[in-house]
């Protein structure tokens, strides 16, 4: 008998001793102590083996084991239980899943696709190119004379002080790189960033971005240039949209205009966007100059073509009502998150 005390003893300290992390070392601890075949189970049936006169105090000591036991299982299981609350591990599987975040797209590629995407419909393909270019791409190639004010240090960011390399102006020097090696007809658009050295305020950044189109080929009229143009502010700001042309100056089309459309804000009943004349501005045009076309090795007598450009950031804020350039760079989430869109 006196051995079978020792055991119980040492089971106890055993029972003491132990921890159960998760549930499955819980049901271990169980199934050793507790389970039909377990220890518990086994000390209750050496009962029959304790001579008469013992049985009494035997019995005691047997019952305390078993609840010994059953105390620690109990123990283990509120410890697991609480552990598992409070690392959130605990599986609830009727709560409703959580939604994974999904960021917007920025206004400016917004405002850019859609701009691209009209534009491919009616058969322009997309170019692209380096945003820093050389002076020929840049200006030369695109008739703007050597002392021409846009290559001034002030307006052009220069690279490494070198005279020859720039960060592109605009992307009409993508366009130069196409006329290159393409023969016409050429039909395409370029959109991308282009920098200028300003000063930062609500209306001037040192980056913004251009869509620009060319299309070279026979034939190719003024009348085709308003008809593409018109196709396409009907398609970006409804059919009710009217515009209109007024004469201008660039140095790489000739005949050059620019275009309005019917305030996008007011309608055209006159507001602070329009100041009150019903028109806003928003785009540059015209016919591509015959020496530019002769620059790029292409007939001039055969071929004509037309050209415009337009400013992203400007469409954004006539669709937007964007009022501060400076929120386009900011990553002010505020403002980031109020854009959505398929495109
Ligand atoms: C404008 C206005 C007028 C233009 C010209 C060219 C090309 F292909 F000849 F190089 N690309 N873009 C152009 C013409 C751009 O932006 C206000």
């Amino acid at each position: 008998m006196e051995e079978l005390l020792q055991q119980i003893e040492q089971y106890k300290q055993e029972i003491a001793a132990t921890t159960a992390a998760n549930a499955e070392e819980l049901e271990t601890f169980r199934i050793k102590y507790l389970g039909t075949k377990g220890i518990v189970k086994a000390v209750m049936g050496e009962m029959k083996n304790v001579p008469g006169d013992q049985r009494k105090e035997f019995g005691q000591v047997l019952n305390a084991f078993k609840i010994f036991a059953e105390e620690k299982f109990a123990t283990l299981k509120d410890s697991i239980a609480a552990g598992a609350q409070a690392t959130g591990s605990s599986i609830d599987w009727s709560l409703p899943g959580s939604t994974i975040p999904v960021g917007t797209r920025h206004p400016l590629s917004i405002v850019r696709n859609q701009i691209v995407s009209i534009f491919k419909r009616i058969g322009f393909a997309v170019a692209e190119g380096p945003e820093i270019e050389d002076d020929w791409h840049n200006f030369t190639a695109l008739n703007l004379p050597e002392n021409h004010p846009a290559r001034d240090m002030q307006d052009t960011f220069y690279v490494n002080q070198s005279p020859d390399y720039l960060l592109r102006t605009h992307t009409s020097s993508v366009q130069a790189r196409v006329m290159e090696k393409q023969k016409p007809p050429i039909r395409i658009i370029c959109p991308g960033r282009v920098y200028r050295n300003e000063t930062i305020s609500a209306r001037a950044h040192c980056f913004f971005h251009q869509v620009e189109g060319l299309y070279v080929d026979d034939n190719v009229s003024f009348a085709d240039l308003k008809q593409a143009l018109y196709f396409f502010v009907q398609e970006m700001f409804g059919k009710d949209v009217k515009v209109r042309f007024r004469p201008s100056y660039f140095p790489f089309t000739e005949p050059s205009a620019e275009m309005d459309i019917s305030c996008s804000v007011c309608a055209g009943e006159g507001c602070s966007l329009c100041k009150h004349t019903g028109w806003v501005e928003i785009l540059g045009c015209g016919m591509v100059h015959p020496k530019l076309l002769e620059n790029f090795g292409i007939d001039s007598n055969k071929y004509t073509g037309y050209a415009f450009g337009m400013g992203v950031e400007r469409i954004c804020q006539l669709k937007y009502k964007v009022n501060d350039l400076r929120l386009y760079s900011q990553n002010d989430v505020r403002f980031l998150r109020q854009f959505t869109s398929a495109l």
